[in-house]
């Protein structure tokens, strides 16, 4: 995966609350192109391994709890500056504090449940996308 790409998860709040439609459609609106997409549903194994760089917070348990209790929307995205740009769209961490317009501001409800995951580097844009996706399945 070169470097103009990022990794994004729809995470199970937003695909249970029927929120996948709008957000691709905010995604494409955006500028960003879908290499790939699929939906699935992370094992603990998985989620433990997805987000493993969070294992000694106080918040890990709930966190692999909720990215498990339900299908997610995974998809790489392809745009110059994606990881930045994608960041900027889907906004803070907190929907508290996240600016106005934003994929996390319309949709999340709570710091732990904030509807979206976008990667936070090229490095683990390039390990999240080959995370879950094969070669063949990146177009
Ligand atoms: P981001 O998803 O914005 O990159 P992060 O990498 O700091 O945020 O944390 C990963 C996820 O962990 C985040 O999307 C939701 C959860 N999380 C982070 N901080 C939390 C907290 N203080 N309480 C509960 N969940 C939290
Ligand atoms: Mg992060």
């Amino acid at each position: 995966m070169a470097t103009n790409k990022t990794l994004t998860m729809i995470k199970p709040d937003a695909v249970k609350a029927g929120h996948t439609g709008a957000i691709l459609a905010q995604i494409n609106e955006a500028g960003f192109r879908i290499v790939a997409l699929k939906m699935t549903q992370l094992s603990t194994a998985a989620a433990e391994r997805f987000y493993a760089v969070h294992k000694e917070r106080p918040f890990f348990g709930e966190l692999v709890e909720f990215m498990t209790s339900g299908p997610i929307v995974a998809a790489i995205l392809e745009k110059d500056n994606a990881v930045a740009d994608f960041r900027t769209l889907i906004g803070s961490t907190n929907p508290a504090e996240a600016a106005e317009g934003t994929i996390r501001a319309k949709y999340a409800t709570s710091i732990g449940e904030n509807a979206i995951h976008g990667s936070d580097s090229d490095e683990n844009a390039q390990i999240e996308g080959d995370f879950h996706f094969a070669g063949l399945e990146q177009f």
